[in-house]
Parts: structure tokens; C-alpha cells; sequence
């Protein structure tokens, strides 16, 4: 935990484009395929703009394209100044930015500093030699009593450290082998990465998703942890925010752009010191309270982390809202009704992200309700945290298919098979061979199919969205919830100077009495959007993962 500092306190939110978007993230090595060899790329994201549009999400968050071997599928960089070739080349990327631009859409790239690939030249010089002038830009340390310098795990290995024969020393890496960690200690090193940051940035980009940005500082003298399972060790250590402040002096603050940072092992007392306004390092942020400590749906526990969040962010700082993402299983699946009402669901779901205080995320897919995935073997998954961690469990004698049981529903793999664009082979996705399989159920959940029915998942995002664009209330609104301690109904307003809206919604599978529904005579003439036909009858109760938006 950081030392505590006074909550910063600003009196009065600055508007701000950014505060107002609604973000869209493309996977895009499973978005869409333009030269049938299985991988999605940037064309493929051009070809698909206008559907965007259509959708009407702001900016576009992309997955990582820069030069990469591709262990961490792009989170592995051997080439931060270069195009990986199954994504496309500068050409493709300037046309794509034009044709964003002109739709006045914006992008934000992936920006992963925090390690690179072990191929990168500057790893590769950096381990030849310990007096190698970039050695120091790597962690390097010798071992202890002929082990690692200390126990500290890695998010995809049993120990954060990886001896290298040609120097006898250990480097230390917070993820896969294959990718060791920067030294960010090294003024030089950060040096080189703000150069680089400015290189994206005049090519037009606009703005960052800054990976596991918290992570940069490492806790000095790297003790012994007391648990190495929690990884928490690995973030927010002291040093974190004069790196990030050094970060917004040197680049972020000579451009009008977007900042999100993705940071576990926060709550809004930490969180709140990365996006301050006036912190003066990043904008917004993903925290993890749901999405790495919440394995499945409690309303109780949801309601709790996003009541702590809006207060500890309230005049200060900006939220982010989503539910899954390519590290985190699809939403409908994880924390939705992806059977009987996997319509209602996700409409329910997405009514939630987008009606809460904080930027909304779409995942891909997300906006047709797309599901997880249960492939029959562990080789029709890619995943490199998965398989590590099954080859890990079995290696000490456990049993194959109940190790493969426990890691299929929080396998990153269930939120990266390709894009569901229509009924036809691959799902419209690529005319070769998917370099991860289809989920089968793309005949029935696809883009074309939604486009065809106005009641589909799609035109309820759509929806969303164009609320979004014309009522300030659900930016800059208030929020306050009403529901208390109840399991199942998850009732808030979002107040705006005279504007008070009210979201109703039932996340379970029973009709449920709402009597809080009496309180606010809400008369269906005050009813913006619901995921029912109205019934008279219905009034007061909200039908099995029912979602209303009132405004009263
Ligand atoms: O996947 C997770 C566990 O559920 C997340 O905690 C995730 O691993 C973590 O948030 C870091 O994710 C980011 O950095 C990784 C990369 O594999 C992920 O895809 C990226 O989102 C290393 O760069």
C-alpha cells in the first residue's frame, strides 16, 4: 500500500471530450481477416469502421500491433518503431487513422512499457554482457543460496526470475519468460520510451491504454514476499508516481489526448492518486475489484465496490466501467444469463456499464451478446497464462482434466475467438483457417443477424450510446443507489442540475416485486428504454433480468 496522501480535491470537473466517449476495443487479430491467413488486421478494422459508426462508439481502443513474437499475443514488443506483418504496415495504419479521423472517430493504442520481448534488440544486448551499456536498462540480479533472489511469482510463471547462462545472473520478469521487465529506474530507458510515445502520438494517435502501468516501480531491495500468490508485490510501489507525473511533464500534457490506465491491486483510495485531476499523471483507469476478485456475479459485492469507487473518485477523478475485455471472460457468460435470457442479459449488462459513473468499455462482440467457450482440449487453446498454469498444475501430479475443467471458465481464450460477423464458415471472420477456433455458436449470434432485427442486442447498445450523446446526465450526473442490500435489484438515479434519471434493473432468472418503483410513480410516459415490452401489469415488478431506464 502506497504511503497515504491527502485525497486530491478539486472543486469543479473539467468537461472533457474523453469523460464523454463511449470506447470500443478491437482485438483485432480476431476482428476481421482481409488476406485469409487466419489472423485479423488493420484493413480488416478499416473495412469495419462504418459498422462502428453505425454503433456510434468514439474512440477505438486497439490491441497491441507493434513487431512482436507473438508469445503474449503483441504483449511481447521486439519493435515498439514497427508494424507486426499479420496486422499490416505503415501504409495500412496511416489509411486507417484517416478513415477513423474522418469519421471523427478517434484511436488509442495499447502502450506496454512496463516489459518487452525477450527477442527486442535492447534485451538482446542487454543480457550478452553484464557491462553491456544497456544492461542496466534490464533487472538484473545474482542468485541466493543457489536459488532465486527472492519468491515472488509471476502473473504466468512460478517465479518472477529466469536465469541467463552467458552472465549467471537472474532477470526478472513479471509475466512470461519471454518477456523481462524494464528498469524504469534507468533515466536513460525512460528516455528512450518517451521518444517513442511522441513518435505514435505525431503520427495521430490519440492517446494511450497504458498496460499494467503500475507495475513500473518495483519494491526496492526485492524482499521476500509473505504470499507470492497475491502478485500484489509486483504494483504501486513507492516511485510509481514520480515515474507517471515524469511521464505526463515529458509527454501527455503537449497533446490533447486520452489516457486510461489499466492498474490492479487498487481501490479508489490508491486509484484516486494516478487520475487526480490534479495529480497532473493520468486520466482515467481500469481497477480489478470485479474483474480479477470477483470469479462470479454477487450484486451485494458489485454494489459495495461501485458505491466505494464513485465516492472515492467523486470531484477528483474518472472511473472507467467494463465487465470483460480480451483478459476477461465475456460478460453474458461471466456475470449474465448467457442461456434462457442471454438477450435480456446483455441487454441488462450493458444498460448497467453505460447508465454507471465512469466511461463505458464495449468489448468486441459484446454488442451482439456474444458468449464464452468451451473447446474440448487444452490444445484448441492459446492462451500463454492458461497453458502455463496447466502445465504447471499437472507437472506436480494433478489430474489433466480436472486441472483443464478448473482453468476453462477464466481462460483468457473465451473472449478472443474471432468476431461473429455472420452465419457463413468462420463467421464471416476469415476465408482461411482461424488461428483460434470459432465458438460454434456464431450461426445464431452474428453482426448480420443482429443488423436485421431491431430488438437485437446491437440497436439496444446503439441505443445507449446516442443517450449517451444527448443527455449529459449520464456523464456528468450524480449517482446515487437505492437498492441497498438487496441481492437481485440494483436500483440508482443519476441527477444533473434538474434532470433525474432512474435505472431499475433484476439480475436473476425470477420476476421480482419492486416496490421502490411505487416511490417514483414512474409512469411509462417517463420511460426511456427497457429491455421489455411495456405490460401494464408489470408495473411494479421487473421480469427475470429486466433493465429500465426511467426518467422521472
Ligand atoms: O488476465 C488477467 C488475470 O485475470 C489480468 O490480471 C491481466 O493479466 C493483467 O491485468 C495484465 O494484463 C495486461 O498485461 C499482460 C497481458 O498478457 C494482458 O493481455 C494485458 O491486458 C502482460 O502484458
Amino acid at each position: 500500500m502506497l504511503k497515504t496522501e491527502q485525497k486530491p480535491i478539486t472543486d469543479q470537473l473539467k468537461k472533457a471530450w474523453w469523460k464523454e466517449a463511449v470506447v470500443y476495443q478491437i482485438y483485432w487479430r480476431s476482428f476481421n481477416d482481409t488476406t485469409g491467413n487466419g489472423f485479423g488486421d488493420l484493413e480488416g478494422v478499416i473495412e469495419k469502421l462504418d459498422y462502428l459508426k453505425e454503433l456510434g462508439v468514439d474512440v477505438l481502443w486497439l490491441n497491441p500491433f507493434y513487431d512482436s513474437p507473438d508469445v503474449d499475443n503483441g504483449y511481447d514488443i521486439s519493435d515498439y518503431y514497427a508494424i507486426m506483418d499479420k496486422a499490416g504496415d505503415f501504409n495500412v495504419f496511416n489509411r486507417l487513422m484517416t478513415e477513423v479521423h474522418a469519421r471523427g472517430m478517434k484511436v488509442i493504442m495499447d502502450l506496454v512499457v512496463n516489459h518487452t520481448s525477450d527477442q527486442h534488440p535492447w534485451f538482446q544486448e542487454s543480457r550478452s554482457s553484464k557491462n553491456n551499456p544497456k544492461r542496466d536498462w534490464y533487472i538484473w540480479k545474482d542468485g541466493v543460496n543457489g536459488g532465486p533472489p527472492n519468491n515472488w511469482r509471476s502473473y504466468f510463471a512460478p517465479s518472477a526470475w529466469e536465469w541467463e547462462e552467458q552472465t549467471n545472473q537472474y532477470y526478472f520478469h513479471s509475466f512470461a519468460v519471454e518477456q523481462p521487465d524494464l528498469n524504469w529506474e534507468n533515466r536513460e530507458l525512460r528516455e528512450e520510451i518517451y521518444r517513442m510515445m511522441r513518435f505514435w502520438l505525431d503520427k495521430g494517435i490519440d492517446g494511450f491504454r497504458l498496460d499494467v502501468i503500475n507495475l513500473l516501480a518495483k519494491q526496492a531491495g526485492f524482499p521476500d514476499a509473505e504470499n507470492p500468490y497475491t502478485l500484489d508485490y509486483l504494483g504501486n510501489n513507492p516511485g510509481i508516481h514520480d515515474f507517471l507525473h515524469e511521464m505526463h511533464e515529458e509527454v501527455f500534457k503537449h497533446y490533447d489526448i486520452m489516457t486510461v490506465g489499466e492498474i490492479p491491486f487498487v481501490g479508489p483510495e490508491d486509484g484516486v492518486l494516478y487520475v487526480g485531476e490534479d495529480r497532473e499523471e493520468l486520466h482515467t483507469l481500469f481497477h480489478f475489484e470485479v474483474a480479477d476478485d470477483m470469479p462470479s456475479w454477487d450484486m451485494r459485492r458489485f454494489k459495495e465496490i461501485q458505491k466505494r469507487w464513485y465516492e472515492g473518485l467523486k470531484g477528483c477523478g474518472w472511473n472507467s466501467q467494463f465487465l470483460n475485455n480480451h483478459d476477461h471472460t465475456r460478460q453474458v457468460t461471466r456475470y449474465g444469463n448467457d442461456g434462457k435470457y442471454r438477450v435480456e442479459s446483455a441487454k441488462q449488462l450493458g444498460m448497467m456499464i453505460h447508465t454507471l459513473p465512469g466511461i463505458p468499455y464495449v468489448y468486441q462482440g459484446e454488442e451482439i451478446g456474444m458468449t464464452g467457450v468451451r473447446f474440448p482440449s487444452i490444445e484448441d487453446y492459446n492462451d500463454v497464462a492458461m497453458k502455463n498454469k496447466y502445465k504447471e498444475e499437472v507437472d506436480k501430479g494433478r489430474d489433466p482434466e480436472e486441472v483443464f475443467e478448473e482453468l476453462l471458465p477464466l481462460s483468457r481464450d473465451n473472449s478472443r475467438t474471432p468476431m461473429h460477423w455472420t452465419a457463413e464458415r468462420n463467421a464471416g471472420f476469415t476465408s482461411g483457417t482461424p488461428w483460434i477456433k470459432t465458438n460454434p455458436n456464431y450461426k445464431d449470434i452474428n453482426v448480420e443477424r443482429a443488423l436485421n432485427d431491431s430488438n437485437s442486442v446491437f440497436y439496444f447498445y446503439k441505443t445507449l450510446i446516442e443517450l449517451r450523446k444527448n443527455n449529459d446526465v449520464m456523464v456528468y450526473g450524480d449517482f446515487e443507489d437505492l437498492s441497498g442490500q438487496d441481492e437481485h435489484l440494483y436500483i440508482y438515479k443519476r441527477t444533473l442540475h434538474s434532470t433525474t434519471w432512474l435505472i431499475a434493473l433484476n439480475h436473476s432468472e425470477e420476476e421480482k416485486e419492486c416496490s421502490l418503483l411505487k416511490d417514483y410513480e414512474t409512469s411509462f410516459d417517463q420511460l426511456i428504454l427497457s429491455n421489455y415490452d411495456n405490460d401494464e401489469n408489470k408495473r411494479y415488478k421487473l421480469r427475470p433480468y429486466e433493465a429500465r431506464l426511467y426518467s422521472i
